[in-house]
């Protein structure tokens, strides 16, 4: 089979003339193909079948031992100029990069199955969404596209014959990690990735396309595609409010997307439209709206169960892949943290016998992943196909700091709001790189995934704030403060709900706050704190800022801003000293 567009059937000739490929497989993105998928990856060893009474239609698979995360320092943005691109990526011209990519994928398939996956990212009926191909010579690479996106016939049919679309080159080659690229072109939005079959190395519609390829798309015309959850939170007067989050790795990301409202909480709901990836435009009504471009959760195992986030496990209860869990004799999925004790044997995620007692390494690897229907989600918001999106009222963007940024604060207005996000950092634990409480600037968690100097990126952002009167109101949350000895001082989880009502009566002009320098805090008693035991004092220590530690905060903001030279708006620079004046006001007085 080819399909009836000319401009994709003359690029897949031309890939498979240069991978040379046994066979070609266009995916149609039927039930009946994705179980001959899965068949033969059961059949070749590649898949394992887990219990299917307990676990159904769910499949076990390792990746290669040294494959096993995304790779930034093998990702580049191959634009025109070095600048473009900024100092936040890896450049390569593309010239160089396509003869370097060529040489590499010169007769990779040969042997193999070349699959032409259609895809499209975001609701098929909507005028939002946007159709990528995906050419790939892995098996379990279209298995995931199948659950992460819309794909197959219903994307071919969207896209017509309109040459708007994203071109998708994937080879795992020989999953050697010194022949490992992940390759961006975004002036001609191709994306090229050889040497990895990983998660968002492979799965190109995700970080590849929907956020490096469709930041830079959505720069050109005048949209966002953003680092974020997209939440919905049902009043029990039944007005549902959507807010937009960001927040750098290790965050709690997928639990706010899914939150579960404290007992307290009596009549709320919350709705997860989206855990990952949010695009936002402004439509006829002023208001930004927000669809989710993904179909499916690539959420991290470890650490997740019934206690810390029911609502993931459960999505990925049926029709879900496994990618280096570990493996209990009686064929279910374990990792650490998804149950009280471990089992008394299993079989790691490398493929050996476990236990307990004679381990020298976690069971499951610390990035493995459950792929998993995001319609399964038990909370999964009935907008979550809409052609129009969901109005976000509010904008979040998250931080991991023990002592500077305070649980909650409200930006002043859309320029300081970006300046915030801009900020946003995680302060490094012991377990990510053995060295304790560096700061790690990931502006908007953005650091990774934009697709184009972060400048112009802000430039953007600020240039989308005057678009409507009515923008989102912006807000900073933090999860992770600490008191002196080092423990956390708010219990997270599902009692961020407190604070998400905080903002969302702010959104309405409902509640009050206090100004500070660095923004408007919740004013004593705006927080609802029935139920949890936060006495006045932690209260204040959780909403406290404190000069001292902001001062040193603005030196490493200030070199942060530095870096970007030229392209580095003047607003943020206004914003910074802005800033600098108000601390300066509070430590003067
Ligand atoms: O290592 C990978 O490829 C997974 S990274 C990931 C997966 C799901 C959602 N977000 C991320 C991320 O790195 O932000
Ligand atoms: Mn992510």
């Amino acid at each position: 089979m080819t399909s009836t567009n000319q401009a994709v059937n003359k690029w897949v000739d031309e890939v498979a003339a240069l991978t040379t490929p046994d066979s070609i497989h266009w995916c149609d993105g039927s039930q009946g193909e994705y179980d001959a998928l899965v068949k033969l990856m059961v059949d070749d060893g590649t898949m394992v079948p887990l219990d299917q009474e307990k676990w159904p239609g769910c499949y076990y698979s390792r990746s290669a031992q040294n494959d096993v995360a995304r790779v930034e320092h093998c990702t580049f943005i191959c634009s025109e100029t070095k600048e473009a691109a900024g100092p936040n990526n890896n450049w390569e011209a593309p010239a160089v990069m396509k003869d370097k990519l060529n040489g590499l994928f010169t007769g990779c398939m040969k042997g193999r199955t070349m699959y032409v996956i259609p895809y499209c990212m975001g609701p098929i009926g909507s005028p939002y969404s946007k159709v990528g191909f995906e050419i790939t010579d892995s098996p379990y690479v279209t298995a995931n596209m199948r659950i992460m996106t819309r794909m197959g016939d219903q994307a071919l049919e969207k896209l017509g014959d309109s040459t708007d679309f994203v071109r998708g080159l994937h080879s795992t080659g020989e999953l050697d990690p010194d022949r490992r690229f992940i390759c961006h072109f975004p002036e001609t939005r191709e994306i090229m990735s050889f040497g990895s079959g990983y998660g968002g190395n492979a799965l190109l519609g995700k970080k590849c396309h929907a956020l490096r390829i469709a930041s830079a798309q959505a720069k050109d015309e005048g949209w966002m595609a953003e680092h974020m959850l997209i939440l919905g939170l049902e009043s029990p007067e039944g007005e549902t409010r959507y807010v937009a989050a960001a927040f750098p790795s290790a965050c709690g990301k997928t639990n706010l997307a899914m939150l579960i409202p404290p007992e307290t909480y009596k009549g709320w709901k919350a709705w997860c439209v989206g855990d990952d990836i949010a695009w936002m435009r402004y439509a006829d009504d002023g208001k930004l709206y927000a669809i989710n471009p993904e179909a499916g959760f690539f959420g991290v195992a470890p650490g997740t169960s019934d206690k810390t986030n029911k609502n993931a496990l459960d999505s990925a209860r049926s029709n879900s892949i496994f990618t280096n869990v570990a493996l209990t004799p009686d064929m279910q999925p374990w990792w650490e943290g998804l149950t009280k004790d471990p089992p008394a044997e299993c079989t790691d995620w490398k493929g050996n016998p476990w236990t307990p007692e004679t381990a020298d390494g976690p069971a499951a690897h610390p990035n493995s992943r459950f792929t998993a229907p995001a319609k399964q989600c038990p909370v999964a918001s009935p907008m979550m196909d809409d052609p129009r999106g969901v109005p976000i009222d509010a904008i979040i963007f998250g931080g991991r700091r023990a002592k500077t940024a305070p649980l909650v604060f409200e930006a002043y207005d859309w320029e300081h709001g970006v300046y915030v996000g801009a900020m946003a950092a995680s302060e490094t634990t012991a377990a990510a790189t053995g060295a304790v409480g560096l700061v790690r600037r990931d502006p908007m968690a953005m650091k990774p995934f934009c697709g184009y100097d972060f400048g112009d990126y802000f430039a953007h952002w600020l240039k989308m704030g005057k678009k409507s009167d009515q923008a989102p109101k912006i807000f900073h949350v933090n999860w992770f403060r600490q008191d002196d000895e080092g423990k956390f001082i708010w219990p997270g989880f599902g009692e961020n709900m407190r604070v998400l009502e905080w903002i969302l009566k702010r959104c309405a002009g409902d509640t009050d706050a206090i100004d500070t320098p660095i923004g408007s805090v919740p004013s004593p008693g705006a927080i609802n704190l029935d139920g949890i035991d936060i006495d006045a004092i932690t209260l204040e220590r959780l909403l406290g800022v404190d000069p001292e530690a902001w001062q040193s905060e603005l030196e490493g903001q200030e070199e942060f801003l530095k870096q970007f030279g030229e392209t580095m708006p003047k607003e943020m620079w206004d914003q910074f000293h802005k800033l600098q004046e108000r601390l300066s006001a509070v430590s003067t007085s």
